[in-house]
């Protein structure tokens, strides 16, 4: 991270001349579709714009272990529960990852981890409602991964390298549990008729939260059109948004489920699914911390956080100790 830090510092601009050409470097660079790796010089925004969403996307991975790790004692059967041990790991490991890509940036895990902690930093909105029911499982599976993936197929060609890459993992493990949710979603709607009812609570609670995940309209996007620019996103929020309702609306039909939205209809003229208006003020509460658990949620982070600190200090005590071993070897 040091390291790091005085790569930047090293390629720093000397004159208002030199800084107008590293620029038109980078945009160069950008424009040519080539990937900006950690050592390079970037725009200060640039930089921040990235560790921002990064880290957003970090603490989401981390943060959403927490509404399916509720079922992890409870599911249904062996299987179940093993496949959801196995995806609720891998939340992890893509947040382990996200991290990684963020300190490419000059950013220590500690201080991305007390944004999170102190409330400074955002995570994904949808984390914060509950999953009352086996079925929620199935809806986050479904929906959520599936939004996530809608969003993240266009962050493999991000200009930033690390996050690019990052993303290319973690978008073949998101399709695998996608799938993992529509097959338990398929189950319970083939099911009895009290497994279909909780098919379709589901479906209810999750079907507007998944569709704010996008962000807000492109109209009050604040950050798109510089991200759009820096080929961050390639895709607006609106239009990944419109993506995901053509896209998941035959699937619910295919369950048999009723997604909950009256104004819900086939454009034939346009080829898309018209949908009804979506309660923004709602999305906005959640951001300000005002949704049904965001309290809880980082109630959770933070007591994990504390409850973790001896691992933290034995793996340094440990680490401390091969290094001097390995000094002591080499006198
Ligand atoms: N929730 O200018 P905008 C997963 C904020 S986890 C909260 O459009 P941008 C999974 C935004 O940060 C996947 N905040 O922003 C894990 C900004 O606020 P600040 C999570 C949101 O960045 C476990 C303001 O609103 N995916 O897959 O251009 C289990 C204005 O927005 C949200 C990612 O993180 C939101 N939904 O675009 C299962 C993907 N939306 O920072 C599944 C990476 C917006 O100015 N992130 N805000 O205070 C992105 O692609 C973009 O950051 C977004 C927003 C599309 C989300």
């Amino acid at each position: 991270m040091y390291t790091q830090a005085l790569d930047a510092l090293g390629s720093l601009p000397t004159s208002a001349t030199d800084e107008q050409a590293l620029v038109s470097r980078f945009e160069a660079r950008v424009a040519a579709e080539q990937k900006i790796e950690p050592k390079d010089w970037m725009p200060a925004r640039y930089r921040a714009t990235l560790i921002r969403q990064i880290s957003q996307h970090a603490h989401s991975e981390i943060v959403g272990m927490l509404p399916e790790g509720n079922w992890i004692t409870r599911a249904p059967t062996l299987k179940r529960k093993c496949i959801l041990i196995a995806k609720v790991q891998d939340e992890g490991g893509h947040g382990a990852y996200l991290y990684s890509a963020a300190e490419t940036l000059g950013i220590s895990r500690e201080q991305l981890i007390e944004q999170l902690l102190c409330g400074k930093a955002k995570y994904s909105s949808i984390f914060n409602y509950p999953t009352p029911t086996w079925a929620d499982v199935g809806a986050i599976g479904w929906l959520v991964d599936g939004a996530a993936i809608m969003n993240q197929i266009p962050l493999c060609r991000c200009s930033y390298g690390p996050y690019a890459r990052a993303m290319v993992r973690i978008c073949r493990e998101e399709s695998f549990h996608q799938r993992q949710g529509y097959e338990i979603m398929l189950t319970l709607a083939r099911g009895t008729p009290e497994q279909r009812r909780m098919a379709q609570g589901a479906l209810d609670r999750w079907w507007w939260p998944s569709l704010m995940m996008f962000g807000p309209p492109d109209a009050q996007s604040t950050h798109s059109g510089e991200s759009q620019r820096w080929k961050i996103k390639r895709v607006s929020n609106d239009e990944l948004r419109q993506r995901f309702v053509d896209f998941t609306v035959p699937q619910a039909e295919f369950l048999g489920l009723k997604v909950p939205d009256p104004a819900l209809k086939w454009n034939a003229a346009s080829g898309h699914y018209e949908f009804g208006a979506i309660d923004w003020q709602e999305f906005e509460q959640v951001l300000k911390g005002h949704g049904p658990l965001n309290a809880e949620r980082i109630a959770a982070r933070r007591a994990a956080h504390a409850e973790g600190a001896w691992v933290r200090e034995a793996a340094l005590a440990h680490a401390e100790k091969q290094r001097a071993r390995a000094a002591g070897r080499a006198a």
